[in-house]
């Protein structure tokens, strides 16, 4: 990323019509730029109003100024926001004379880089930032804040110290060889080693719960026509979303809602049933129903009730390859059978018996999607996660347990010690102590400019 000297600016607020746009400057000379634009010294943390001016003097803007000196600051750095009009011509213009007066264009991320650089945010916490924006349930945003506020750096830092405690008690050993193993020493051992993975595992099952809501699930709902696909759709969105009618090629183009399931967030798609067409709008229709299928994490097949359950498989191997992805049956319009709402199994097969119309069986649905997302229901102790934090979690818990088979089958104290600093630099790498300047790109390249 680029010169971290430089003082740096962006528009801070989404572009178009607003009541408030906020340009915000970090670096050494953004008290120096705000006072040539308004003529006022900023005050420390407190709000001035003013005419921003441009170098020649001419107002472009009045508006709000606020001044944070670092290191108190979001970035470590001076920090000034300058509070203007929210509209995108008046923003851009203040954000032009800012640049004329000697800031540069702010990269993405690239306050939060600082902010980390400056050691104001830890990685978690910055991704978490991140991901607080982009949330997509509330349930998401809860969790993305809990690491905000520094409760999953904390529980790593926490297992650190203990792993710190563990290789001091074998390196001790090391140092001392001739030493034997006294068995209340492998005891006290064996309890470390026991407290350290099951904090291990609660960080990873949190973890894990975070990183299924920050990504969710994608459901496609295909099938042949009629069958109830868009009912199914505008049952589980709770609001009439898709055209239904008893006409079987009712839906078209494939339409995208994103719901929330008990705060997991899903991304599910309905689509043009499949069957023989010459109509060409329908063929248009249906070769998109299939890439969505190609794309999805969760296929619904959607069939009625009446259909025979074996052909049914027959047609949706042949319409779709389920490998690879979790298909699953939905035999819809329970209520014209009769049949009670269930779930089972045909040929390895998921089905689930429902009524889109009536809403029976929907919870069986429900339950179903959430247990292929692998979350249990939002708790406290659902972190804001990545993929790339459970990865590094799974790491140090492998590299835990096999420390402790050297020690305990082996006897290898120096092996043991060594797969101990292998787990610490797993968990340093979440935090961020250890990483590669490509990581931190991609984190940081991922942000919105401004942030
Ligand atoms: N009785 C009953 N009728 C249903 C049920 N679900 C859908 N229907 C009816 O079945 C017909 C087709 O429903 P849609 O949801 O449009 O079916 P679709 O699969 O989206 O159809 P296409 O878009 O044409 O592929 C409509 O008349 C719905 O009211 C159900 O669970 N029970
Ligand atoms: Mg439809």
């Amino acid at each position: 990323m680029s010169n971290s000297q430089d003082t740096i600016a962006a528009i801070a607020t989404p572009p178009g019509r607003g009541a408030i746009a906020i340009v915000r400057i970090s670096g050494a000379d953004a008290s120096t730029i705000a006072r040539s634009m308004t003529g006022i010294p900023p005050i420390e943390r407190q709000a001035t109003l003013c005419s921003f001016c441009d170098r020649e003097g001419v107002p472009v803007d009045q508006g709000l100024m606020l001044f944070f000196p670092g290191p108190r600051s979001f970035t470590g750095e001076d920090v000034v926001e300058l509070h203007g009009h929210g509209g995108t011509i008046v923003s851009e213009t203040l954000l032009a004379t800012v640049l004329a007066c000697g800031a540069r264009s702010a990269e993405p991320g690239e306050f939060a880089l600082r902010a980390f650089l400056n050691d104001k945010l830890d990685l978690t916490q910055a991704e978490a930032i991140a991901d607080l924006i982009d949330s997509g349930s509330q349930a998401a945003a809860r969790a993305a804040l809990r690491s905000l506020e520094g409760r999953f750096s904390h529980q790593v830092v926490e297992l650190q110290a203990q792993l710190t405690e563990l290789r001091v008690h074998i390196e001790a050993w090391l140092d001392f060889p001739d030493e034997e193993l006294e068995l209340d020493d492998t005891e006290e051992l064996r309890d470390r080693f026991a407290t350290t993975r099951d904090g291990l595992h609660d960080l990873l099952a949190g973890a894990r719960q975070g990183a299924v809501l920050r990504t969710g699930l994608s459901v496609v709902i295909a099938g042949p026509p009629n069958a109830g696909k868009s009912s199914l759709l505008n049952r589980l969105a709770g609001y009439d979303a898709a055209i239904v009618t008893h006409i079987p090629g009712t839906t078209r183009d494939p339409l995208r809602e994103h719901i929330s399931l008990d705060g997991l967030p899903i991304n599910v798609i309905d689509t043009a049933g499949l069957r023989e067409s010459a109509d060409p709008i329908e063929i248009e229709g249906m070769r998109r129903s299939h890439a969505a299928v190609e794309k999805a994490d969760c296929l619904l097949w959607v069939v009625e009730q009446a259909a025979d359950l074996a052909a049914v498989l027959c047609e949706l191997r042949e319409a779709v390859d389920p490998s690879g992805r979790r298909a699953t049956i939905v035999q819809n319009k329970v209520d014209l059978t009769g049949d009670d709402a269930a779930t089972f199994e045909i040929d390895g097969v998921g089905v689930i018996r429902l009524s889109a119309l009536t809403g029976e069986g929907l919870p069986l649905l429900i339950e179903y999607l959430k247990t292929i997302a692998g979350y249990a229901g939002e708790a406290r102790s659902t972190l804001g996660a990545r993929t790339r934090h459970v990865a590094a979690l799974e790491r140090a818990s492998a590299a835990l347990d096999r420390a402790q088979a050297q020690l305990v089958q082996s006897r290898a104290l120096e092996l043991a010690a060594e797969e101990l600093r292998g787990a610490q630099l797993a968990l340093s790498e979440i935090t961020g102590e250890v990483t590669s300047d490509d990581l931190l790109g991609e984190i940081f390249g991922s942000f919105c400019i401004g942030k």
